[in-house]
Order: structure tokens, then sequence, then C-alpha cells
């Protein structure tokens, strides 16, 4: 609950590196990989990983050919992201889908982008527990991913509010930001953009945002240890996804806040943070491995079964099946959290 404590046990949590990333054939898992909190990594593993986070937003698309609106290699994943919206958020497959999926990307980095190092990732509840967001060491220029959008003075839309320092500054994109039209890909030309607030609208006498403490309540080790407490899949997952998850998109809004979030370079962080919870809940006790119900569209006809394959669009070649992404350390993965308690 104290967030010192809560810095001092990331201090004290492993420091194991694996220098040779093991590829899993599918059988076994004896050596897992270590993803560790943003503030763990030594500077050198913090700009390893930012290095890659930017080559792959700088390699030309593999998928897609018939998507305009689609042209670097991030592209491929937010185009699928985006376009999956309605059949992976809201439903069953939510945790599973997303683990996939940080999983693809995270081989893309070392494939592609010769990335050395594991997916770190961003441990919000600290921030939350110290109301100290706006402040988060993750928007510092230097060794973090820059911090909020500011005004420009370009009065062009999609350019009067960018990032404009750390190392996605002035990043121009191309999918839907989207601005006024958030659900309808396009090729919309935009800087990266960041829009901290506290969902309270604007300061009467500035005019400005309203940042307040950007809803802490939402993301706090309270809420984690609420989710941790419900024993079934489908409500934890439920609450995981509807309030933390969400509000963790809406309080950085800009790129984070539609469909299209894996622009933000932040989404692979967050959304490793709430794997971990999941992973953290799951304790791989037996049961908790093989529990996944829920349904697979948000108007709750059709029952989820864990050997339901996932929707991939043209991003894979072969469907993942829920099953064998149930286990961080089975099947194709092979990876475990730095701290796996609150
Ligand atoms: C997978 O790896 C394990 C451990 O290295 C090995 O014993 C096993 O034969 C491998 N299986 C396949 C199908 O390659
Ligand atoms: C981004 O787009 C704007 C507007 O077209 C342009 O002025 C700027 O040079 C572009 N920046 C980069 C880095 O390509
Ligand atoms: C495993 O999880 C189930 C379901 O939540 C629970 O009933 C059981 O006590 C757990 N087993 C252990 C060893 O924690
Ligand atoms: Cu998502």
């Amino acid at each position: 609950m104290l967030p010192q404590s809560l810095l001092l046990a990331l201090g004290a949590a492993s420091t194991a590196a694996a220098s040779v990333i093991p590829r899993q054939n599918g059988t076994t898992c004896t050596n897992p990989v270590v993803r560790k909190e943003w503030r763990e990594l030594t500077d050198a593993e913090k700009a390893e990983y930012l290095r890659a986070a930017v080559c792959v937003r700088n390699l030309p698309k593999q998928k897609y050919s018939q998507i305009e609106a689609v042209t670097t290699r991030m592209d491929d994943l937010v185009y699928t992201h985006f376009s999956l919206n309605l059949d992976i958020h809201f439903v069953a497959n939510f945790l599973p889908w997303h683990r996939w999926f940080l999983h693809l990307h995270e081989n893309l980095l070392r494939d592609e982008c010769g990335f050395k190092g594991v997916q770190p990732y961003w441990d919000w509840s600290i921030e939350a527990d110290s109301r100290t967001m706006p402040e988060s060491p993750i928007w510092d220029a230097a060794t973090g991913f820059g911090g909020n959008g500011v005004k420009t003075g370009n009065p062009t839309p999609g350019f009067q509010r960018c990032v404009v320092d750390g190392p996605f500054a002035n990043t121009n994109l191309t999918l839907a930001m989207g601005w006024p039209d958030m659900n309808t890909v396009g090729n919309r030309l935009h800087c990266f953009t960041r829009e901290f607030n506290s969902a309270e609208g604007h300061d009467p006498v500035t005019g400005e945002i309203i940042i307040g403490d950007m809803q802490v309540s939402a993301y706090s080790s309270a809420v984690m240890r609420t989710i941790d407490n419900f024993d079934t899949y489908r409500r934890m997952s439920e609450m995981l996804e509807g309030l933390p998850h969400a509000q963790i998109h809406s309080v950085i809004f800009g790129d984070m806040g539609p469909a299209t979030s894996p622009n933000e370079p932040l989404f692979f962080l967050h959304h490793a943070n709430v794997d971990r919870a999941w992973a953290r809940w799951q304790g791989r006790n037996a049961t908790r491995l093989a529990d996944y119900a829920g349904f697979i569209d948000r108007d709750e006809t059709i029952r989820a079964s864990i050997t339901d394959e996932m929707p991939v669009m043209e991003l894979a070649d072969t469907k993942p099946v829920v099953q064998d992404y149930m286990d961080t350390m089975a099947g194709p993965l092979c990876y475990t959290y730095s701290k796996m308690t609150l």
C-alpha cells in the first residue's frame, strides 16, 4: 500500500537477465525470461527497449497491402488491434488475446529490430498510491517515453497538441487518431500526442484541460487487491479490463485513447502490467489456469470456450487458441514477472 515499500520491493526483485532468449518449442519452459518493471531496468536496458520501439515504427509494413493507411510495421499491429476492437475488448478473450499480441510484438522487436532485452511492464499502482501520475519517471524525456502533449500553436487539425520530448517526439502517425471521428480508420496524418486528464473537462478560467491526479483511485493497489480477490475468471477479467485498464487509456488519452492505441509505445508496458495482474491471479494454480469463461460477443449470445481460436486478420499465419495462452510458462510462452505480489 505504501509507495515506499513498493519501491523497496521492486529494488529487491530478481535481477536475472537472460542474455540468450530461449525460444520455446512448445514442450518445456525451464528458463523463463523475466519481465521487469520499467524502474528496475538499467539505463542501458531502458535505452535498448526505446531504441527497438522506435525501430519498429520506422520499418515498412509487411501486411495489409490493400490498406493505404497502413504504412509502418507498427501500423500492421495498430490496424489489427483497431479493426478487431469489438472482438477483443469487453469479451472473454480480452486477456489471452492481448497476451498473444504482446508476445507477437516482443518477438517482432527481437527478430526485426535486434532487440536484446525482455518486454518490461509499467506498474502504475506505484504512481496511483503516491498520487504522482503526472510526475512519473515514465514520462522522462531521456530515460522514458516523453511527456504530455503540448499545444503547438499550429492550427492544423492533428497537429495542435503533440508530444515534443523523448524518443517519440514529433513522430507522424497516419492511422485514425482520430479527431473528430475516433472510430473510423483513415489516412489522417497527425503528430504523436497525449492529453493527460482527469475526465473533468476544462478549467473554466484558464480553458486548460484539468489534469488533477489523473484518477489514481481507479488503478491503485487497493483496486488491484479487489481484483485479486475475485474467485472467477469472468469477474476478475471484467473489473481488470473495465477499471484500471480502461482508465489508464483514458487518463493518458491522445493516441492512447482510441482503438488505435498501440500507436502509443506505452501500450505494451501498460498491457504487460494488465497481463501480470492476470498471471498473479492465476498463481499457476491448475484450476485458475483452466478457468476461462464469458462470451465471444458483446451481446452475450455465444459462450466462450478455452478451445476457441482468436482472430488475427493478416497479422499472423495461424490463429492462436486460447488454451495455449493461459499459462505464461507453457506452450508458446516462457516468461514470468519480476514481482508477482501486490
Ligand atoms: C523441446 O525442447 C526440449 C528441451 O530442450 C527437448 O527435450 C525436446 O525434445 C524438444 N521438442 C521438440 C519437439 O523439439
Ligand atoms: C509531420 O507532418 C507535418 C505536416 O505534414 C510536417 O510538417 C512534418 O515535417 C512531419 N514530420 C516528420 C518527422 O515527418
Ligand atoms: C486454486 O484456485 C481455486 C479456485 O479459485 C481455489 O479454490 C483453490 O483453493 C486454489 N488452490 C490453491 C492451492 O491455492
Ligand atoms: Cu486492446
